[in-house]
C-alpha cells in the first residue's frame, strides 16, 4: 500500500498496441460495492471487483469494522451485510494508504455511527485537502477533528445526531457529493447535494440498485435518512480510467489496434472518448448494454494524427482523472492544446498539472502549467527519467509516452500502479508496450 520501495518503470521507445483487452474492475465501483453491501441487509455478491490497494483498502475497513467478507478470488466478493446500524468499532485506526475515494465516503458513511473512529492515510493522502467533507458533515451535526491544515488523520467522534441539509457543492466533485449523501442515510429528513456540473454518479445509481430512493432533479440529488439497503448482485464493469491508457496509446502509436472489452461508459465518466474524439482519434464504442444499473460497451481505438484543441470546460469533470494520459495524448498532437478549469488536479494523488508538465519538459515538450490548467504544443519526444511522485496515473502515462519517444524512458516511483491497475505492466507489454 505504500510507496515506499522505488519500483521503476523502464520503458523502450516505439512499438504499437494491438489485441483485445480487458482491465481491471472500476475502482469507483469497487469501492462503493463494498460499503453499500456492507450496510445491506442479506448478502451482496460482486463480481469483477477491483483487487487493487485502493478497494482492498476499504474492504479491510469493513472487516476492521466487523463485516464478514469473502475474497476476493479472481474479482469475487461475497459481503454478508449487517444492516445500516450493525458496524462495531474498529479495534485501531482505519488506515486507508492512498484512496481519497475511501476517505471522503468513509468520513460520511462513518459520521452517524454510535462509535469513534480514526482514519489515516500515506504521506500523499495525509496531504489531501479533507474541509470539503468535514465542512458539509459539521453543518450536519458531526463532530470531526482533522489535522492542522484540514489534512487527515480524521478522528470521528461517534454518537452525534446527523441532520438533512440542502448543500451546494463549491466544486465538481463526486466523492464530496457522495460524502454527504452517505451521510444523508443516517441523518434526520432529506438530504440533498446541488452539484455545479455532472459528476459521477455511481453512489446514486448504486444506492438504487440496493432498493433505496434517490430523487433526481437536475443537478440535484436527494434522499431521505432512516431507509435500508437490500442485498444485491453488482458486476463490476472494467475501469475506462485504466481503459484510457490503451486508448492514448492505441491513438497515438503507429499501427495499433486495441478493443478494450466490458468498459463502463457511464456517461459521467467518458469525456475522455469525446475528448481523444474532438483531437481527431478514430474510436468505435459498440455492444453498449446495461449491467446492474452502469453502461458498459466494448470501445475499439486505433492509431490516428491526433489534433491540438480547447478543451472545453464543460468535459472536464467527465474526464477528470484521465488528464495525465490525454497531456501525453496532446504532445502527440499537431499543434496546442489548451485546458482550463481544471484546478482540481492540483489536488489529487500528485499535483497532476505541475507533475506532468515537469516530466514532459524532460522530454522534450512545450508544457506550460497555468492556475487551473495546462497548455501543451505538440511536438517529437526524446526519452528522459521522470517521476511520478507515487502517482499511479502518472506513472501509467509517462508508460505510454514511450510509443512515441525517441530513446528511453524511465519513470521513478511506481508501486502505486497497485491502488488502480493491479498487472498493468504485463497488460500493457503484452499489448505491445516494451515495459518492464
Ligand atoms: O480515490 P482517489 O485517490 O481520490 O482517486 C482518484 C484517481 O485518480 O484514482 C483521484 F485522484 O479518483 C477519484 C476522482 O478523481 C475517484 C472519485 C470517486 O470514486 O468518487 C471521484 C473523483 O474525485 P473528486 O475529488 O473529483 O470527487
Amino acid at each position: 500500500m505504500s510507496s515506499e520501495a522505488n519500483v521503476r518503470f523502464s520503458v523502450q521507445p516505439g512499438g504499437s498496441l494491438n489485441g483485445t483487452i480487458r482491465v481491471p474492475g472500476d475502482k469507483s465501483i469497487s469501492h462503493r460495492s463494498i460499503m453499500l453491501g456492507s450496510l445491506a441487509e442479506g448478502v451482496t455478491h460482486v463480481s469483477g471487483f477491483l483487487e487493487g490497494d485502493d478497494a482492498l483498502a476499504t474492504l479491510k475497513a469493513f472487516r476492521a469494522m466487523g463485516v464478514k467478507i469473502e475474497g476476493p478470488d479472481n474479482g469475487k466478493v461475497v459481503i454478508h451485510g449487517v444492516g445500516m446500524h450493525g458496524l462495531k468499532a474498529p479495534a485501531g485506526a482505519l488506515d486507508l494508504g492512498n484512496s481519497g475515494t475511501s476517505i471522503r465516503l468513509m468520513a460520511g458513511l462513518l459520521a452517524g455511527q454510535g462509535f469513534d473512529v480514526e482514519m489515516v492515510g500515506d504521506a500523499s493522502l495525509s496531504k489531501r485537502p479533507m474541509r470539503r467533507v468535514t465542512e458539509p458533515l459539521a453543518m450536519m451535526g458531526a463532530n470531526i477533528d482533522s489535522a492542522e491544515g484540514g489534512t487527515p488523520p480524521l478522528l470521528l467522534h461517534g454518537g452525534s445526531t446527523l441532520n438533512g441539509i440542502d448543500y451546494v457543492l463549491p466544486m465538481a466533485s463526486a466523492q464530496v457529493k457522495s460524502c454527504v449523501l452517505l451521510a444523508g442515510l443516517y441523518g434526520q429528513g432529506q438530504t440533498s447535494v446541488t452539484e455545479p456540473a455532472p459528476t459521477r454518479d455511481h453512489t446514486e445509481r448504486m444506492l438504487q440498485g440496493f432498493g433505496y430512493a434517490v430523487e433526481r432533479e437536475g443537478s440535484t440529488a436527494r434522499l431521505w435518512g432512516g431507509g435500508s439497503l437490500k442485498a444485491t448482485d453488482i458486476d463490476v464493469p472494467a475501469d475506462i480510467s485504466s481503459a484510457a491508457f490503451f486508448m492514448v496509446g492505441a491513438a497515438i502509436a503507429k499501427n495499433s489496434d486495441v478493443t478494450l472489452e466490458h468498459v463502463g461508459v457511464n456517461p459521467t465518466r467518458t469525456g475522455v472518448i469525446d475528448i481523444l474524439r474532438l483531437m481527431g482519434a478514430d474510436i468505435e464504442v459498440s455492444n453498449q448494454h446495461e449491467v446492474g444499473g452502469e453502461p458498459v460497451a466494448d470501445i475499439r481505438i486505433r492509431s490516428s494524427q491526433l489534433k491540438g484543441i480547447r478543451i472545453p470546460e464543460a468535459l472536464v469533470p467527465l474526464a477528470i482523472d484521465e488528464f495525465p494520459a490525454l497531456f501525453v495524448a496532446a504532445a502527440c498532437a499537431e499543434g496546442e492544446t489548451v485546458l482550463t478549469g481544471a484546478e482540481e488536479l492540483r489536488v489529487k494523488e500528485s499535483d497532476r498539472i505541475q507533475v506532468m508538465a515537469d516530466g514532459l519538459i524532460k522530454m522534450g515538450v512545450k508544457a506550460e502549467p497555468t492556475p487551473d490548467g495546462i497548455v501543451i504544443q505538440g511536438s517529437k519526444m526524446h526519452g528522459a527519467e521522470v517521476y511520478s511522485h507515487g502517482d499511479h496515473r502518472i506513472a501509467m502515462s509517462f508508460a505510454m509516452a514511450a510509443l512515441r519517444a525517441e530513446s528511453e524512458i524511465v519513470i521513478n516511483d511506481c508501486a502505486n500502479v497497485n491502488t488502480s491497475f493491479p498487472g498493468f505492466v504485463e497488460l500493457a507489454g503484452n499489448a505491445g508496450l516494451r515495459i518492464s
